[in-house]
């Protein structure tokens, strides 16, 4: 007897997190909403964490395999990796503590690309899901579900799973109703028809998601913020990047190559692309949209400003003063954001169809422009590919930003070769550091190599890089990309060895 459920049918499956955990056993696999910190359940994890330690402190073994949307918040993947109770966890992770876990090896991780995660599912090629934990914002009279703050792969595991269990959240905005556009239409090969979207706002689906009444095996009532960080205040490496990013802008439409409304921004996680985000707001593009993954900070400061139409994704990603700010004028808001499946955000047919402009952070690309996204020092992972890689190879051109160095320094972000791959060389048209832009289109690797040292490299690596690429021009097995097998990693070893990659 809430006002979010306005089913009555379904009052009697009303209990508390702890009788909703004991539902899942040991071995099974768990569909979690929740993408960045939005829209994930809050309690019901957190009970199943209690479940599993107070397994474990009885010696019996206790372990589920999870699936989500993307990252969560603590109570989902930090409380259930604290308590060692995740076997196996797709696609996308940044919480610290289950990052700690799969990089001592104890913790199964596979960080696929988001827009295969659904498709996958439904080809089978994940196995079975026993149980859905979805939170949503309501329940209509006629059972549909109200989405929350992110839509992820919620449509999929309420269809895949063979039980549901829902959280109603109240602390999400009831004023959400109405801005999700859920899209019923993707069927498995031979079957599969085009996506019918051709821009950015169009709405080619439904606000609530479908679930068979009879599969709802407990509904939890919660009252829990989402989680999301804050972001820290650009600094003047982001300025410069960002200065560099709306320079290249301008250019291109001034040669005509993109319409002075430029075309559908995608940007990426992390301080820098929210940084170049409101480097926007001060420039002279109007009219702009975007087909993303998350509406950050930056993404609604250009909203606010009016320079930013409207917003295409599948999830906020707000820090807590940004989501109240949100929370406070939904109606409005919900005019200009649309909340898609990841599915159908992330999707490579929709993305080449609108020609995204994609953004994304990098861990450390090489002189021939192949990036690393993902594994420090080629084994560590930080987090995943999330959707760098579904924006990265199918936009109108894949751009990719960092800082020239990391860890104060120590670290060239550029380097003879990269330690782990993301993304090949074909995938990667522009590498921007604070140094400058590398316009890498139409390059052969030789001469990327030459571009990309000039302009993306630190001063304090350039002669190194320098050094390395005049020997390896000379003494290279092949003269097309010519590397030093045994010297191409050994900044990677030397930073491992002395904490800098530096001689
Ligand atoms: O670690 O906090 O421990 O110091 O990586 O780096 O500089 O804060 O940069 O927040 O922009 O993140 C690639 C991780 C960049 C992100 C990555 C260390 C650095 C720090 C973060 P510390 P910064 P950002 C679609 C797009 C993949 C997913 C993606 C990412 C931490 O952009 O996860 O693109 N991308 N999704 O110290 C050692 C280096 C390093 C390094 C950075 N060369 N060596 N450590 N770090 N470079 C959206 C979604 O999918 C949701």
């Amino acid at each position: 007897t809430n006002s979010r459920i306005a089913m009555p049918a379904l009052y009697s499956r009303v209990m508390s997190a702890e009788d909703a955990a004991a539902l899942i056993d040991d071995g099974t696999t768990v569909g979690m909403s929740g993408f960045t910190g939005a829209g994930y359940p809050k309690a019901v994890p957190v009970a199943l964490a209690e479940r599993i330690n107070a397994e474990h402190d009885a010696g019996n073994p206790f372990q589920v395999r999870v699936w989500t949307g993307a990252s969560t918040g603590p109570e989902l993947d930090g409380a259930l990796a604290r308590a060692n109770g995740i076997e196996f966890r797709l696609p996308y992770n940044s919480d610290p503590v289950a990052r700690e876990k799969i990089n001592r090896g104890e913790m199964a991780y596979f960080d696929m690309h988001l827009s295969q995660v659904a498709p996958m599912a439904w080809q089978g090629f994940l196995g079975p899901l026993d149980t859905a934990v979805i939170e949503v914002t309501g329940i209509t009279a006629s059972g549909d579900l109200i989405p929350s703050s992110s839509v992820g792969n919620n449509k999929t595991w309420l269809e895949r799973a063979k039980r549901v269990i829902l959280e109603v959240n109240s602390w999400q905005n009831p004023a959400l109703e109405g801005m999700h556009d859920i899209y019923y239409g993707t069927h498995l090969p031979p079957h599969r028809v085009p996506i019918p979207l051709v821009r950015a706002d169009d709405r080619i689906g439904q606000p609530l998601f479908q679930c068979d009444p009879e599969k709802i095996a407990a509904i939890v009532l919660t009252d829990i913020p989402d989680r999301n960080l804050p972001f820290t205040a650009p600094d003047a490496a982001a300025g410069a990047i960002a200065g560099h990013l709306l320079a290249f802008f301008e250019h291109e439409v001034a040669m005509g190559r993109m319409p002075p409304a430029l075309l559908p921004l995608q940007s990426g996680v992390g301080n820098i692309a929210n940084a170049v985000l409101t480097g926007l707001i001060d420039s002279r593009f109007e009219g702009m949209t975007s087909f993303t993954e998350v509406i950050q900070d930056g993404m609604l400061d250009l909203l606010d400003s009016g320079k930013l139409l409207m917003a295409s994704a599948t999830s906020f990603s707000l820090s807590p003063d940004a989501a109240a700010r949100v929370n406070a004028d939904m109606g409005r808001y919900r005019e200009r954001m649309i909340l898609r499946p990841q599915e159908i955000s992330n999707h490579p047919e929709l993305i080449r169809r609108l020609g995204c402009i994609a953004m994304n952070g990098l861990i450390e690309a090489d002189i021939y422009g192949n990036v690393n996204s993902t594994h420090v020092m080629g084994s560590r992972i930080q987090n995943g590919i999330g959707g760098s890689g579904d924006f990265a190879r199918n936009a109108f051109v894949s751009i990719f930003m960092t800082p020239s160095t990391a860890k104060g320094g120590a670290i060239s972000a550029i380097v003879p070769q990269v330690s782990h791959v993301d993304h090949i060389t074909q995938d990667v048209q522009i590498i921007v550091t604070e140094q400058g832009l590398a316009d890498l289109r139409g390059l052969a690797p030789k001469q990327r190599a030459a571009l990309i040292i000039e302009k993306c490299a630190h001063p304090d690596f350039r002669p190194m890089l320098e050094d390395y690429y005049a020997r390896a021009l000379v003494s290279s097995y092949g003269k097309h990309a010519p590397s030093l097998l045994t010297e191409a990693l050994s900044w990677h070893q030397r930073y491992i060895d002395t904490g800098s990659m530096r001689f």
